[in-house]
């Protein structure tokens, strides 16, 4: 398995769930990380962490990837030798509100669509020029089964997804010439603190939505992320859906009795 031993790992949403676990499992195989996201304090809390237990040498890059003018001003001030990111796994991403279209709310609908779309847009435009000059690099998005099927009341943050999954796509097609790989990890269920934060702090709405079910967690999917990192030179993993067991996709979940 290739080594990713000094390779420059660039995580957005670095600081909590899927971001934090891929910090985690790609500092254990010896990699030097840059760590995004918007909470600093946190941030600067997981690279001490990471130092201690891994030596992991990593920096911390806070702003609001929503802002391409703070995206831009990040990613520039990293030293020279910092900007030739190896692998950037773009996690960040996030639902506020589920309500029917004509419920929903626009100031939400703006949030998930400049992170989830604009947000991962912008970063990858900074990064990719470096990568595209080495004909070297790794893109992986994180993306959903939102992005394959919609459900009830999930209609802007699905559309999100969807875009994500024809940018991943379409991106592959942008980048065969240059031998850069595009991978796109689309979980179901994942226990973070995903459903919290859609739901504005309601821990128990959050709670019920994994009822009986036996979710993923964080670790899972850093799993798989790391698993597409870590194939041989000449293999992409294009996609890879999971879900619970439970789970068979958006809208198929069978639930047990609590
Ligand atoms: C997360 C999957 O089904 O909770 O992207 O929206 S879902």
């Amino acid at each position: 398995m290739p080594s990713l031993k000094n390779k420059i790992v660039f995580i957005s949403g670095a600081s909590s769930g899927i971001g934090m676990a891929c910090a985690r499992s790609f500092a254990s195989e010896g990699a030097t990380l840059i760590l995004a996201a918007r909470r600093k304090e946190k941030l600067e809390q997981l690279a001490l962490e990471l130092k201690e237990t891994f030596n992991t040498g990593s920096r911390i890059l806070s702003f609001d990837i929503q802002n391409n003018h703070e995206v831009k001003e990040a990613f520039n001030s990293l030293p020279e030798d910092w900007k030739s990111v190896d692998i950037l796994i773009n996690s960040a991403g996030l639902a506020k509100g589920m309500q029917k279209l004509q419920e929903g709310n626009p100031d939400d609908w703006d949030v998930m669509i400049n992170t989830n779309i604009k947000g991962l847009l912008y970063l990858t435009r900074e990064v990719l020029p470096y990568m595209v000059k080495r004909e070297s690099g790794h893109i992986i998005n994180l993306g959903s089964t939102a992005g394959h099927d919609v459900y009830p009341s999930g209609n802007v943050y699905c559309a999100t997804k969807f875009a994500v999954n024809a940018i991943s796509q379409s991106l592959r097609i942008d980048l065969l010439d240059k031998s850069i790989k595009v991978s796109s990890v689309d979980p179901g269920m994942v226990e973070t603190e995903f459903s919290v934060v859609r739901f504005s702090g309601d821990v128990d709405r959050a709670k019920n939505v994994y009822r009986g079910v036996d979710p993923l967690t964080a670790e899972d999917v850093a799993d798989a992320i790391l698993y597409c990192a870590t194939r041989p030179k000449h293999v992409n993993i294009n996609e890879i859906i999971l879900t619970p067991v439970a789970q068979a996709q958006s809208n198929f979940v069978v639930r047990k009795p609590v």
